[in-house]
């Protein structure tokens, strides 16, 4: 039986921090109708798809941070988007804040099936930047203030007839993201992201060479892993902050066979053969006969470097 998934990679364009839910999800069903119309079987949404980021807010009332997640999901707001998911027997995956009934703080994603039910969720593992407010910074990026680190490891699912797994931006610069699914035998990893076009740290640093880098780790990743890498953006300028946008489609063979041409909203589109997974999982990539983990201690031992003693 063929396994080719028609994925829509649905580009967002910027989310201003005036805009409301009711809105965003307007525009996401759109490219939800986009989808349909092109008959695809997944549609991929970005991370924090139904705000902007507002991790670049600095905050100090928790009322403030609070309305920024979502207590629970489907919510109100998101219910119309699952409806026409479920009509137009598509799966769907995007990211957004989650609030816990316990009060923990996560940067989150999910995997819906044809029905539209959850069969997976994620929470960003990998969060990027700092807890306090950092002057010496050109502007903010406070996941670790407003965010626990995922407690869920990087799980992977059963779906859509191949094995699919979820990461989220910034979890994509770290082969351990993708080689503990691939262990999994993951064939699709689906991911969001929000990345400025600068570097808060380095002025040198512009959208060019942050594009470069998003290509190379979701090159990389897609190819030492033999696996589908379908990786979308928010784009464009939130509030005065760019975004690198680019969302794209990696075969695992490592090429871009799809990606966006815009910074706004916009629906990529490419059919994605799981079964193209199986021949860099049997060969260079099979993991039970090459891989030495007898000399890979240190990936778990520990975090930071130790260097030689001098
Ligand atoms: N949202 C997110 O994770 N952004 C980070 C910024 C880090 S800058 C290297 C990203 O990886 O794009």
């Amino acid at each position: 039986m063929s396994r080719i998934l028609r994925i829509g990679g649905a580009q967002m364009g910027p989310v201003q921090k005036a805009e409301s839910r009711q809105a965003v999800v307007a525009r996401m069903l759109d490219l939800l109708a986009q989808a349909s119309a092109q008959k695809c079987d997944l549609v991929v949404y970005p991370e924090l798809a139904l705000t902007t980021f507002f991790p670049r807010w600095y905050m100090t009332e928790q009322n403030e941070v609070d309305s920024w997640f979502e207590r629970d999901m489907p919510n109100a707001a998101t219910r119309p988007l699952f409806k026409a998911a479920a009509a137009a027997r598509i799966g769907l995956s995007f990211g957004y804040a989650e609030l816990t009934p316990d009060g923990r703080r996560f940067n989150t994603a999910i995997l819906a099936d044809r029905d539209a039910r959850i069969v997976g969720k994620y929470r960003k593992v990998h969060l990027p930047g700092h807890a306090e407010y950092d002057s010496a910074r050109s502007f903010q990026h406070l996941e670790k203030r407003y965010f626990e680190p995922g407690d869920l490891g990087f799980p992977v699912w059963r779906c859509f007839g191949g094995i699919v797994g979820l990461c989220i931006c910034n979890d994509r610069r770290w082969p351990e993201t993708y080689r503990v699914m691939a262990l999994q035998g993951v064939e699709l990893i689906v991911l969001g992201y929000n990345t400025p076009a600068g570097n808060s740290q380095k002025a040198e640093e512009g959208p060019e060479r942050r594009r470069f880098h998003n290509r190379l780790c979701l090159q990389a990743g897609a190819y030492q892993n033999s696996t589908w890498v379908v990786a979308v953006a928010k784009g464009g300028v939130e509030d005065g902050h760019a975004m690198i946008a680019g969302s794209m489609t990696v075969n695992p063979d490592g090429e871009i066979v799809a990606e966006a041409k815009t910074e706004d909203d916009e629906l990529i589109v490419a059919d994605c053969d799981l079964d193209a997974t199986l021949f860099g999982k049997q060969t260079v990539f099979d993991f039970a006969r090459h891989r030495r983990i007898e000399h890979y201690g240190r990936i778990t031992a520990q975090t930071g470097i130790v260097r030689p003693r001098e």
